[in-house]
């Protein structure tokens, strides 16, 4: 289903258009009310009035995470704090969170598109909504709590965690819709067993899974296990949190973004140029209608591209592919470029191993070294015992090994663990664990 046909389904040209109006107004807003943006539009002697078209959007200077922290906590909002209605904050692994407010028509710009999302997922209003993003400070809760009442679908805010009592309210409830990281939807389903319960028999038919990168191969495996369709939601905290871009039911490739909300850019981000649809690079976003913290150019850090073709559903806003991963997160083993997420396909291949998995980062030297820690399914774990447990678990590291060198060029040690060994998460997953520094510094 289509909740706002007229937007989502606008012909381009009158989209651009109504683009074009919207980035004036939002450059206008903070040239007045934001120092921080004057003075970087200053330094080129750029005016609002020099935006004539959206080509001019590649005039406007890039804004950054770091501009963010470095006007800790109100300093880049354009509305006073008397019309700031919520806060939210990123976690922020080291020092202060970054913050991002919202005014009542931000709400309800949000609560709109995360609407559209749950429609474009499957879910309608006759439903009901399983909704275990954590609520709080992440976006992910709140997000999708009011998209879900916008849309009229019953909405369960159940929260993260407590996996015991999700799983008895998804068998009392009998929700259409789970929302969730793909992590935790896995850690659902393997409790579910755990309690002689079969995932795939419950009444779930649709999954929202964001927050975190996950395969196509992640995808088959949720699909697989809990017998939904799964869909990919992406959204960040700077720009609002959920609901940037979703994957519609009926094609679930690649995600349509709200177009009338947000202008997608992709950049080369050592160049810093735009690279054509189709290539991958950074994606980069402007905020049409945030009032308290518009955004212009935003550096969101995460890899992917962008495909403007018209997609059956009918929507005709572009499409993003599936985020390959943060920058930040990218690897460079022995000079070769890899992104977490890319090993993942490869684990998710191999039938006895659990999709669940960690890497450890050190360094060999001075080179970057890998150990990809997996773990066996409880059935294997059986025939272990049972048979000859060196020589499975040499072939399993061999076979992961080998097709992790052959999908992504490198070579990592893999070091095969008992069931349950992974740590299991309730919101993101921690995949990386990174050594290197605490090393450096011994
Ligand atoms: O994770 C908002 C969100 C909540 C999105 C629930 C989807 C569902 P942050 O905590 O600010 O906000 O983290 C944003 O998470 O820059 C990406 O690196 C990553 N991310 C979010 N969605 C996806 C996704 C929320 N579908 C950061 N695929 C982003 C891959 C994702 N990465």
């Amino acid at each position: 289903m289509i909740f706002n046909e007229e937007m989502e389904t606008m012909d381009r040209e009158e989209l651009e258009k109504l683009q074009l109006c919207y980035l004036q107004k939002t450059v206008k807003r903070v040239y007045d009310s934001v120092p921080f943006y004057k003075g970087k539009f200053s330094k080129t002697g750029l005016k609002p009035a020099d935006i004539q078209s959206l080509d001019d959007l590649q005039k406007l200077p890039f804004t950054v995470k770091q501009d963010l922290r470095d006007h800790y906590p109100y300093g880049l909002f354009a509305s006073p704090m008397k019309d700031v209605v919520r806060l939210h904050a990123s976690s922020g692994t080291s020092g202060k969170p970054t913050v991002v407010g919202y005014t009542k028509n931000d709400i309800d710009n949000w609560a709109e598109i995360v609407a559209r999302s749950i429609a474009a997922s499957g879910g309608s209003r006759d439903d009901v909504m399983h909704n275990a993003y954590g609520y709080g400070l992440f976006t992910g809760g709140l997000g999708l709590h009011h998209g879900g009442e916008k849309l009229g679908i019953t909405t369960v805010p159940v929260s993260g965690g407590n996996t015991k009592r999700q799983i008895l309210l998804i068998l009392d409830f009998k929700p259409i819709v789970i929302c969730s990281t793909p992590s935790y939807a896995l850690h659902i389903a393997e409790k579910m067993k755990e309690q002689g319960i079969n995932p795939k028999k419950t009444s779930l038919e649709y999954g929202i899974f964001g927050a975190e990168p996950w395969s196509e191969e992640m995808r088959d495996t949720l699909e697989e296990e809990l017998g939904i369709k799964a869909m990919d939601i992406y959204g960040l905290s700077e720009i609002v949190g959920p609901g940037v871009s979703i994957e519609c039911v009926d094609e679930q490739n690649g995600l349509h973004i709200q177009e009338d909300h947000f202008i997608p850019e992709i950049i080369d981000p050592d160049t810093k140029e735009r690279v054509p649809d189709g290539e991958y690079g950074e994606l980069v976003i402007t905020s049409l209608k945030k009032e308290a913290l518009p955004i212009i150019r935003y550096r969101t850090g995460d890899i992917a591209a962008i495909n403007r073709k018209t997609c059956s559903c009918g929507r005709t806003t572009a499409r993003m592919t599936r985020v390959k991963g943060r920058i930040d997160d990218m690897l460079v083993i022995r000079g070769v470029n890899v992104f977490p997420f890319e090993m993942e396909r490869s684990l998710l291949k191999v039938e006895e191993l659990t999709p669940h998995y960690q890497l450890f980062l050190s360094k060999d030297g001075h080179l970057d070294a890998v150990k990809l820690q997996v773990e066996l399914s409880e059935e294997s774990y059986v025939q272990c015992q049972q048979n000859l447990e060196h020589s499975v678990i040499s072939r399993l590291k061999r076979e992961l090994q080998t097709s992790i060198k052959q999908e992504c060029l490198v070579s990592v040690d893999v070091d095969v663990q008992p069931p349950k060994s992974i740590p299991r998460s309730e919101g993101k997953a921690v995949r990386i664990v990174d050594e290197r520094m605490k090393q450096t510094v011994n």
